[in-house]
């Protein structure tokens, strides 16, 4: 998968003492975050999102547990898990994406290229269909 974001990772020696991670803006992922936010304390089998971003630019990466993604652009569809906090996953503009637990109280960590603007929401399937088949994303 294209979208996977391979982070700089540096494990220490002794291995003991873990292993350090870094995204850089423009290095690894292709844009500058203004916003993180995350989400704890789902159940496993719990299903979030359903929605698509206008504009919105965001790297997902599971900091501990087991999330499914799943993408779709109009076209593809995409099936993603994400297990390693080494690994963030790049989602654009013009992705209906939702997110499936499938491990109690995994956590996903989120950075996003604006700050939180629900007009930038696109909640309705249909319309998302619909500003696909316009060529929305394709301007
Ligand atoms: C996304 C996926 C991966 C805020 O007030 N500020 C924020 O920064 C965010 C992200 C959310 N909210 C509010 C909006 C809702 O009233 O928090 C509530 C829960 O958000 P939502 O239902 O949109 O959560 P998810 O899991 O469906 O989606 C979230 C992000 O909203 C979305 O941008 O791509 O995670």
């Amino acid at each position: 998968f294209d979208n996977f974001v391979e982070s700089k990772k540096r494990t220490a020696k002794p291995p003991e003492l873990g292993s350090l991670v870094f995204f850089e803006a423009y290095r690894d992922i292709p844009f500058v975050f203004k916003r993180i936010y995350y989400i704890y304390g789902v159940m496993e089998g719990i299903t979030r999102s359903h929605h698509a971003h206008k504009d919105l630019k965001q790297l997902l990466v599971c900091m501990y547990g087991a999330i499914e993604i799943v993408c779709y652009d109009g076209e593809n569809k995409e099936y993603i898990v994400l297990n390693d906090p080494a690994k963030g996953l790049y989602i654009g503009p013009g992705k209906w994406h939702t997110m499936k637990w499938l491990k109690d109280d995994s956590v996903l960590l989120i950075l996003a290229s604006e700050y939180y603007d629900e007009s930038d929401y696109i909640r309705d399937y249909d319309e998302f269909v619909r500003l696909v088949k316009e060529g929305y994303w394709k301007r």
